[in-house]
């Protein structure tokens, strides 16, 4: 075909735009080869306009009969501004809030409480095909639930999307789908007991954010455990990288964790009155974003939710009081006063009000405490040194220990939460969702900001892998020949952070040097990998920072703080302290690397096929004295390992992917800014899907659906009787010259992109012939 025939007079196109990214226009004038300018009118402001060479032709807009469509891969040109219309046009004017992009389903945040949710809507959803209903975060879960039973597989719902698109909400969803579906019917039973774990999970690990008021900060992959006839028997908890700097100090407007408000709203009951808590004004470690209520939000009666879930996860009283005490014993810990003693020392005195409450409430010696608080023990070969710290090194080591304890107490909860969800019965299948940090650009980006966004390059390149994996499988399955298309593969990239000499191998050597520093590890980055990777950059007049093109973006990285983020050292003697508490629960909390006795996964054995998973009891194990002596390993270590093990997990699943998109930035319902979506369309993929898509054969129909369209471009004789292949193809021989813009399958007829856009093109001017034709009789006939 040739272009001529395509940029026909009045054909409707896109045009780049400042403010709406893409913009509706048509051609004034039919395109004419060999044409240097074509001229196009923008609808809105009926502006002609002049419009660059036949290089750069604009996109071609689609037929009407695709506007607003269900799956953004069954439009015809498949481009970006066609994906972004399309979402747009469902979104603003049906307040459509789902739409499928191939396996793909894309939400985008309402801002607005929708009545999609009920219980009426599980049942209207359950049992049904993908496909016979609206798009639908239901959709996904019935088809994840489906598929476990009909494959006997294990399942994966992974939620991705910028902070505030709607991923917890999302995740949430789909586990209240599996408790009702999954269900025995009745309350406290385990499902319920599933479901609990949401509200002490946001209480330790949510907190307001500039972005959201309710930001999870930590990743989180729960895997719901089903028996053979369906039913949720238990489940099992992961998380990732807990944003541990909160504890200390956030930023302007943002608060700390949630249940730290919780419980100072709650001082004034007499249950609490030994914890000496005060308002959350007045403790450091709560007040430093100026900021201690949420709109909307009532911490006392949110306090009472997560006691009651703790209560219904069977978390003792016992128990729940030590986590009260521990949370207690952070806050004070914030206002022990240490002073500067005039010789650049520090000094904390140790009838301090809030060390004393403190170590009251850890049931340790104050005294103790208040030196170690300002001394550090320095081992060399010879000898034991006891040294001063300054006062700044005093601060950072006591906000150490806080962090420090803190996610000690977060990764116990977390046990706890699980030891409850365990099962002793046999597991059949399970369906994993995941919820987590979608990638991250800041104005300064540092270890946080890499460590998220090496996680989402580890989950593109899973999604990416998958698709084009489906992509192929169909077209083999369809017998029909197709050629292997490049896609971007983010492999270098990855390789760059995770291999031998990559960024973190380097971080993590300098972190074993004494003498290492976060400009030494810039160096030998800079040494290393400016000239050989395409992914990697700095600026000349910067040092103190690098880049890496992301593929999403190209995010500048701050190196300063990274060597101490990773290696994350609390000193050892004021551990000690802890460990020796009166109290047995506190000394075991801090005992040696409580490590959490994981799930076997062992997936592809089993029954069928399907993975069986033991659920272990969780339960505090304390490591063997050999383990002790391994050397510590480093943030990046131990966050590389689990995300490893997260992807061997969704590989052997079969994976569902949720893309949350966040329309605008002031939380407004039902506003969708294009220039924003169009960044986190870009981002997190959905725009590559649509590119794989596209180039092998994103339109397919049944033969008897072609038919049923076209058949006023068919004559009688086209028509071979009993054979709709063979008519299509006998058809498609005159309508589409070029044989390799479509391939007949067994089942389906595939299309290349624009095929079914010219197809449309031909069926109009058809239809209109015909309608001069009969108006034409009519009147002869008056
Ligand atoms: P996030 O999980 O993606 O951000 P949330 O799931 O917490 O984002 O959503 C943020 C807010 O958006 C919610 O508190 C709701 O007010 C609103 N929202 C999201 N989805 C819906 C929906 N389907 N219907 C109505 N309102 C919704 V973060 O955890 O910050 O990355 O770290
Ligand atoms: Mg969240």
């Amino acid at each position: 075909m040739k272009l001529a025939d395509i940029y026909t007079k009045e054909t409707k196109v896109w045009v780049p735009d400042d403010a709406l990214v893409w913009r509706s226009a048509s051609l004034v004038d039919g395109y004419k080869d060999n044409d240097d300018v074509i001229k196009i009118i923008v609808e809105a402001i009926e502006e002609e306009e002049v419009l660059g060479h036949s290089k750069d032709l604009p996109p071609l807009r689609n037929p009407d009969i695709l506007v607003g469509e269900n799956d953004l891969t069954s439009l015809s040109y498949l481009h970006e501004p066609a994906v972004l219309y399309n979402l747009q046009t469902r979104f603003v004017e049906r307040n459509a809030i789902y739409t499928y992009c191939g396996i793909v389903l894309v939400a985008i945040n309402p801002y607005s409480e929708l009545s999609i949710y009920s219980n009426d809507f599980i049942q209207l959803y359950s049992g049904r095909n993908l496909g016979e209903m609206d798009p639908h975060i239901f959709a996904i879960a019935e088809e994840a639930f489906n598929q476990m039973s009909r494959d006997d597989k294990n399942q994966s719902i992974i939620v991705t999307g910028e902070s505030g698109a709607g991923k917890t909400v999302s995740a949430k969803y789909t586990m209240r789908y599996f408790a009702t579906v999954g269900g025995s019917g009745d309350e406290s039973t385990v499902e319920q007991k599933v479901l609990a774990s949401n509200p002490i999970m946001e209480a330790i690990g949510n907190a307001k954010t500039t972005r959201n008021d309710n930001s999870s900060r930590f990743g989180k992959y729960i895997q719901i455990g089903f028996s053979g006839r369906y039913h949720i028997i238990g489940a099992h908890m992961r998380t990732y990288l807990l944003e541990k700097s909160r504890v200390i100090s956030q930023g302007m407007d943002e608060r700390n964790y949630h249940i730290f408000y919780q419980l100072c709203a709650c001082a004034h009951l007499p249950q609490f009155k030994p914890l000496k808590l005060m308002s959350a004004r007045d403790f450091e470690y709560t007040r430093n974003g100026d900021c201690t209520q949420i709109d909307g939000v009532n911490d006392e009666s949110e306090f009472k939710e997560t006691i009651h879930a703790f209560t219904l996860l069977g978390v003792s009283s016992k128990h729940q009081s030590l986590v009260f005490r521990l949370l207690s014993a952070i806050l004070h810990m914030g206002n022990i006063n240490i002073e500067e003693n005039g010789n650049g020392h520090s000094h904390c005195s140790d009838s301090d009000e809030h060390l004393i409450t403190m170590c009251g409430l850890l049931g340790v010696e104050p005294k103790q405490m208040a030196q170690w608080l300002c001394y550090k023990k320095l081992r060399t070969m010879a000898e034991v040194l006891i040294t001063p710290l300054t006062h700044d090194q005093a601060l950072v080591s006591r906000d150490a220990l806080a962090k420090h304890m803190y996610s000690k107490l977060f990764d116990w909860i977390v046990r706890k939460v699980n030891a409850a969800l365990s099962t002793t019965a046999e597991q059949h299948s399970f369906i994993g969702v995941l919820d987590i940090y979608g990638f991250e650009t800041f104005e300064n980006n540092s270890f946080e900001q890499f460590c998220i966004n090496y996680a989402n390059e580890k989950l593109q390149q899973q999604f990416c892998q998958h698709v084009f994996k489906l992509e192929q499988e169909e077209y083999v399955r369809e017998e029909i020949e197709w050629k292997f298309i490049d896609f971007y593969d983010n492999q270098p990239c990855i390789a760059l952070i995770e291999n031998k000499l990559g960024i973190l191998d380097l971080l993590n050597d300098e972190c074993r040097m004494p003498k290492g520093s976060d400009q030494s590890w810039a160096d030998k980055l800079y040494d290393r990998h400016l000239k050989t990777s395409k992914h990697f950059d700095k600026i000349k007049i910067s040092n103190t920072s690098f880049f890496i093109t992301h593929f999403a973006d190209k995010v500048r990285y701050e190196i300063e703080g990274f060597l101490e983020k990773n290696k994350d050292t609390v000193q050892e003697e004021q551990l000690n302290i802890l460990k020796a508490s009166q109290f047995e629960l506190i000394g075991e909390l801090f005992a040696e690397e409580s490590v959490d006795r994981d799930v076997e996964v062992t997936a592809g054995v089993g029954k069928r096929g399907a993975a069986k998973v033991k659920l272990s009891h969780a339960s505090s194990k304390p490591t063997s004295v050999r383990k002790k002596k391994e050397t510590k390993k480093t943030v990046a270590n131990q966050f590389q390992e689990s995300l490893a093990q997260l992807m061997g997990i969704l590989n052997s699943t079969t994976p569902h992917y949720v893309r949350c998109i966040k329309p605008n930035d002031y939380k407004l319902s039902f506003t969708f800014e294009a220039k924003r979506a169009v960044q986190q369309l870009r981002a997190c993929g959905v725009l590559e899907t649509v590119r794989i898509s596209a180039a092998g054969y994103p339109s397919r129909w049944s033969y008897t659906e072609f038919i049923a369209r076209y058949r006023v471009l068919m004559s009688t004789k086209d028509i071979v009787k009993k054979d709709p292949r063979k008519t299509c193809e006998k058809v498609l021989k005159t309508l589409i010259p070029e044989e390799d813009k479509y391939q007949p399958g067994k089942n389906k007829i595939f299309f290349r992109a624009g095929q079914v856009a010219y197809l449309e093109k031909l069926r109009a001017n058809k239809l209109r012939a015909c309608a001069v034709i009969i108006q034409k009789n009519t009147r002869m006939w008056l």
